[in-house]
């Protein structure tokens, strides 16, 4: 009787032993890199990304994020993910345009401009995206686009004309491009640094979101914001395939799940952005103004033309895509 109690203790012991110890071994944790401060909708929706998919796995995947370029400097988050160095990331799209122009298709001034179009320009992009990226070991898991992207100025700009000369921002090659097309100047800065590139008149006008002129608190720096509603640019989840397949296969899908689930509440996340946002910078103090025709027009023609040049550059990837997408 004694016997057969100690034995079943024993047991007892050696058996939550054994759960502990295979609990504690398959609990991993990912190190995930964004280029963007925690208060942006991006960044609030990869944590909630990151509480799915601990919820779903029973902690079995952590997913720790590592914001405003903390960890890795944004021009270097795709390839310590593609290296190894960390199994996932966040980084803005279309700075892959280098590697094809494919990437950069959703940062084309005037290509799509609004939610519904960004939306069919990402079905089109997304599987020639996917086909790139796996030749390189790598998965997109999830894009979201940042709000359709307006112009902040020192002054009123009702012409081409107006922005010439002017020291402003750029966050891509394409952006780059663009400003030098119009007769600007740019200078690249990531989105921590913007506060700091116009109180040190490194830069005097930029384009981006009303998301990041909110956040950066465009109103201390600039008077006005014109609606030109240029593009609707993405960030892109990407993980790691060899990190992924490591992954026990309930928690595989758990992340899919989780990554699908993060797409479609982004898009949602990033529509109410826009008149949030908007608000913000009209509560501040910003003239929220609507173009001109004579504004819309010029910029429009620098537009096209990079089109042209997109289309060849983008070559028969390219040409699929517009086709898919002008379905
Ligand atoms: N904010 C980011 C990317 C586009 C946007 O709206 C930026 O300004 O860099």
């Amino acid at each position: 009787m004694k016997r057969s109690r100690l034995k079943l203790l024993l047991a007892c012991v050696c058996l939550t032993g054994i759960f502990l110890f295979a609990t504690t071994a398959l609990a991993v944790t990912w190190d995930m890199p964004t280029p963007y401060p925690d208060k942006t909708f991006h960044t609030q929706n990869i944590s909630q990304f990151a509480q799915d998919v601990d919820k779903a796995t029973n902690g079995e995947l952590k997913i720790k994020i590592h914001s405003a370029g903390s960890l890795f400097k944004h021009p270097e988050i795709k390839n310590a993910i593609r290296g190894g160095q960390v199994p996932i990331g966040e980084f803005f799209l279309s700075l892959l345009s280098n590697e094809n122009a494919v990437f950069g298709a959703d940062s084309q001034p005037f290509l799509a401009t609004n939610y519904a179009d960004a939306e069919k320009l990402w079905a089109a992009q997304k599987p020639i995206v996917a086909k790139l990226l796996d030749g390189q070991g790598l998965m997109p898991l999830f894009s979201v686009p940042w709000p359709p992207q307006g112009l902040y100025t020192k002054k009123a700009i009702n012409s081409v004309d107006d922005l010439k000369g002017i020291k402003f921002r750029a966050y891509n090659a394409t952006l780059e491009k663009f400003t030098n097309l119009v007769g600007a100047a740019p200078t690249q800065v990531e989105v921590p640094d913007i506060p700091q590139a116009f109180a040190t008149g490194r830069v005097e006008a930029m384009i981006t979101s009303p998301s990041t002129g909110a956040n950066s608190k465009a109103w201390d720096f600039i008077t006005t914001y014109t609606d030109i509603q240029a593009w609707l640019p993405k960030n892109i989840v990407v993980v790691n395939k060899k990190a992924f397949r490591k992954l026990a296969p309930q928690v595989q899908d758990a992340v899919l799940k989780a990554a699908a689930a993060a797409e479609l509440r982004g898009w949602d996340m990033s529509k109410e952005e826009t008149t949030a946002k908007t608000a913000i910078l009209a509560d501040n103090g910003v003239q929220i103004v609507t173009p001109s025709a004579a504004l819309m027009d010029g910029l429009k023609k620098v537009g096209n033309e990079m089109l042209v040049d997109w289309e060849k550059a983008a070559g028969a990837e390219g040409a699929e895509l517009l086709k898919a997408y002008r379905q």
